[in-house]
């Protein structure tokens, strides 16, 4: 008999039918919660799910004693209980590599729009108030030549590095556990403790992913740190962030500018007053959405969750433990 799997991420014909040869597919097609009713009556069959966005936690795994393996079709997985899962023998694969280009332009958009006012220059157009030539009280700041502070140079952060080095000649700084010789040579990288690296950067962009030890990694004391000229990114996790430190931050000019892909609570609250602030760049979590990426970790997905259901390898396992069997 056929594995089944419960599928609630978005998989194109061609990936449903090569999962289909394999295992029988159950879809559940724009899921938002876990505490869908269909969902939670087909968990205790599960072997398999291929999804992301949604919460999995240890009381969900206990409606699901088949499960063996879980494709999240992110490469990050912060909202997955690795510990329970390994100690239940379960799998967890995701899909690094893929999105990495993708996010590394999310990045680079996020540090051009909001280096030279984009979105609130592009709106007074549209409200018809391009009445002359721009002046200095609508004058940007310029990208090139600048200096570039990544928090985390991982795959995601050397990727913008390199768009900042070789595309704009930009003066690499990078805080990280381990230092990266590799990419110093190639970028001219310089590794710093990170206050000396929030002090030096014109742009602070994080890349680190979220973690016990990341969450609120960002605070107070660091945006006092910035120069006032700063403009930060965060194409990380919103909680790496202390988002009421940000948003005063930014209403106190103690740095000048923001550009967020992700926040503390997604999708942002309609409360919050970043989207309405001019000096922010707030884009509802686009890092690897593009037709081409999200296709490429759906695929990436299949790959990984039909080999694990194989007792093969996958490409991509989190918790390689579980594979020994703890
Ligand atoms: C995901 C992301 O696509 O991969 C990640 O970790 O942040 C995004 O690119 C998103 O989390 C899927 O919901």
């Amino acid at each position: 008999m056929k594995k089944r799997i419960l599928a609630y991420g978005r998989l194109n014909d061609e990936q449903l039918a090569q999962l289909g040869q394999d295992v029988e597919v159950q879809t559940f097609p724009g899921l938002a919660s876990a505490d869908d009713p269909a969902f939670r009556a087909a968990l205790p069959h599960a072997h398999g799910l291929i999804g992301a966005g949604l919460a999995i936690t240890p009381e969900l795994l206990d409606a699901a004693p088949r499960l063996e393996a879980i494709a999240t079709i992110s490469v990050g997985y912060d909202n997955y209980p690795v510990e329970a899962l390994t100690r239940r023998g379960i799998l967890l694969c995701n899909t690094p590599d893929v999105l990495t280009e993708t996010t590394a332009d999310t990045g680079f958009l996020l540090i051009m729009a909001a280096a030279r006012r984009a979105l609130e220059l592009a709106d007074l157009v549209k409200r018809g108030d391009w009445n002359a030539g721009i002046g200095p009280e609508h004058f940007g700041s310029d990208v090139h030549g600048k200096t570039l502070g990544l928090i985390g140079f991982g795959r995601i952060g050397a990727a913008v590095a390199r768009r900042g080095a070789l595309g704009f000649g930009m003066r690499v700084l990078y805080s990280n556990a381990s230092p990266k010789p590799e990419l110093e040579r190639e970028l001219g990288a310089e590794r710093r403790e990170m206050d000396r690296l929030l002090a030096e950067s014109d742009f602070v962009c994080v890349t680190v992913p979220l973690t016990p030890e990341t969450e609120h990694l960002i605070g107070e004391r660091e945006f006092a740190l910035m120069k006032p000229s700063a403009i930060f990114v965060n194409i990380a996790r919103g909680k790496v962030v202390n988002e009421a430190a940000l948003i005063e931050a930014l209403e106190m000019g103690r740095i000048r500018a923001a550009g967020l892909d992700v926040f503390e609570q997604e999708p942002l609250s309609p409360e919050s007053p970043l989207p309405h602030m001019t000096n922010v760049v707030a884009l509802p979590h686009i890092g690897s959405a593009t037709h081409e990426t999200r296709t490429a970790m759906a695929q990436r997905a299949v790959d990984n969750l039909i080999l694990a259901l194989k007792g093969e390898r996958p490409i991509d396992l989190v918790n390689d433990v579980a594979l020994r069997g703890g």
